[in-house]
């Protein structure tokens, strides 16, 4: 997109309806000479057109031949999407067409707009902001409801206008700082510290929810990653294959039968979940295997739900290698309850072992089976099917991509030093260094300074034609 930046007096073209037949394809003609290059393939189009009105025309090729007839609109610059001077062209849907316009316009003086370059000319033109133009892409690729609902508030500047008062606080702050540091430059009657205090306060209490937000916000946008996690021979495999409904992964007597995770995408619960199944956790020699149990580890890292099964049949005594810290949500699994003599002396006495001697959360569902009789596997699905019923709040703001997550807690961070700060010293010039990194953190979330690999990054994720 770096190159975005010195291309946008180009007048670019793309199709942005999807390939194929269909009843109408859309071409999108945006730049300076959008209006001039449309007239030479519209003979008929009127010298001045009125923004957003549609004009029944035919459409001629370089050689005077026509090529199809369509709907122009016309949209002046300054109210398109882009913000630029752009012109839409419905023609019946069909490759052929749809090719041919193309070629004729790139003839006519168009370029092929790149993918994402749409969404960077709004960006560009103060139309949208960068978290607004995240929100576009959340939009297209959304999968469930509750992501569609994420990503439209979030492209029509619901997260931008929290950011928006955040940034105010910010900057109110540093003038309150400034008016202290130097009084014959500011005609404001400065604040108390306290008064100062209570802003900054008033910053970490908007900015804290946000951040707290990413892990729902991505799991809505993205789905949920389940990683099922636990000692050699449990049954993790068995369980995947259970819950799956497949034989994907090898089944062993053999522990350390799993050496590379395997992972597969379940959409029958309406969020995505991507279950993953891990190698057997334990100290080993085994250099392959040590490797293996690395790349386990990962997994687990990087999950929102990490479900731990234990063979209940050999539980007691055995040191279970779990990772630290492990995803916050935790499911625990007793498997080959059909070797275990007395079920249910048996879960009463396995009821405290989460704390006790997994060290995990006290409230850690547990869940007994066996999967050789294919017993209690329901129960966990169904577990897993209420984990994905997810619905966004009218009010909530949620955050959804890693660089978002990211310089917000820079900007938190910054916030919380100088929170500190201030209680410590009248310093004050060190209070608005720490305060001048959050709001520097909060413009690069809006885009209001970026750095081409950003944007580069943000954009190269859309498709031609958005
Ligand atoms: N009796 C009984 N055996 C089971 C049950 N579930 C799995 N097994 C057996 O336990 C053994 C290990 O199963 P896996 O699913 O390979 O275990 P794993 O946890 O993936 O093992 P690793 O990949 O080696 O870490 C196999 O022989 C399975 O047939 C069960 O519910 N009851
Ligand atoms: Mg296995």
């Amino acid at each position: 997109m770096s190159r975005y930046v010195d291309l946008v007096d180009d007048t670019i073209c793309a199709i942005i309806t999807a390939p194929g037949k269909a009843g109408v394809s859309v071409h999108r003609v945006s730049g300076p000479s959008a209006l001039k290059i449309s007239q030479k393939i519209s003979p008929k189009f009127p010298k001045a057109p009125e923004s957003h009105r549609a004009y029944f025309l035919q459409l001629m090729d370089r050689n005077g031949h026509p090529i199809d007839e369509a709907l122009v609109t016309y949209f002046s610059q300054g109210k398109s999407f882009t913000g630029d001077e752009t012109v839409e062209i419905s023609t019946h849907g069909g490759p052929a067409i749809a090719n041919k316009l193309l070629a004729e316009l790139v003839h006519f003086g168009c370029r092929p707009a790149e993918r994402g370059e749409f969404s960077f000319r709004a960006f560009y033109n103060g139309k949208i902001d960068l978290v607004q133009a995240e929100g576009i892409l959340g939009l297209v690729n959304s999968e469930t409801e509750a992501a569609r609902k994420m990503s439209l508030r979030q492209l029509k500047g619901h997260l931008s206008s929290t950011l928006h008062v955040i940034e105010e606080t910010i900057i109110r702050v540093l003038a309150q700082l400034e008016a202290s540091i130097d009084f014959s430059t500011e005609d404001i009657e400065p604040f108390s510290l306290q008064q100062i205090q209570e802003l900054i306060e008033k910053g970490v209490s908007l900015v804290t929810p946000l951040v707290e937000s990413f892990q729902r916000g991505r799991v809505i946008s993205e789905g949920l990653r389940v990683v099922i996690c636990g000692p050699p021979n449990a049954g993790k495999s068995s369980l995947y294959n259970a819950i799956l409904g497949t034989d994907r992964a090898i089944v062993s007597a053999t522990p350390g039968t799993t050496r590379d995770f395997i992972e597969t995408t379940y959409r029958d619960f309406g969020l995505p979940i991507k279950i993953v199944d891990t190698a057997g956790l334990r100290e080993t020699q085994d250099e392959i295997e040590e490797q293996g149990i690395q790349r386990s580890v990962r997994q687990i890292e990087d999950a929102d739900l990490a479900l731990i099964i234990l063979d209940g049949s050999d539980y007691a005594n055995k040191v279970v290698r779990l990772p630290t810290p492990l995803p916050n949500q935790t499911i625990l699994v007793f498997n080959k309850m059909d070797l275990v003599s007395n079920g249910e002396q048996f879960k009463e006495q396995v009821r405290d072992y989460p704390k006790t001697m997994l060290d995990i959360q006290q409230d850690t569902p547990i869940f007994f089976c066996s999967i050789k009789k294919d017993e209690g596997i329901k129960q966990i699905t169904k577990k897993l099917e209420e984990l994905c019923l997810v619905d966004v709040d009218q009010n909530e703001s949620l955050i959804t991509q890693y660089r978002q997550a990211d310089h917000l807690e820079k900007a938190l961070l910054g916030l919380k030093k100088a929170h500190q700060l201030i209680t410590q010293t009248t310093s004050y010039d060190l209070i608005a260094i720490d305060m001048q990194e959050s709001l520097h953190a909060i413009y690069a979330v809006l885009g209001k300074e970026f750095d081409d690999q950003v944007l580069d990054r943000v954009f190269k994720e859309f498709c031609i034609g958005k």
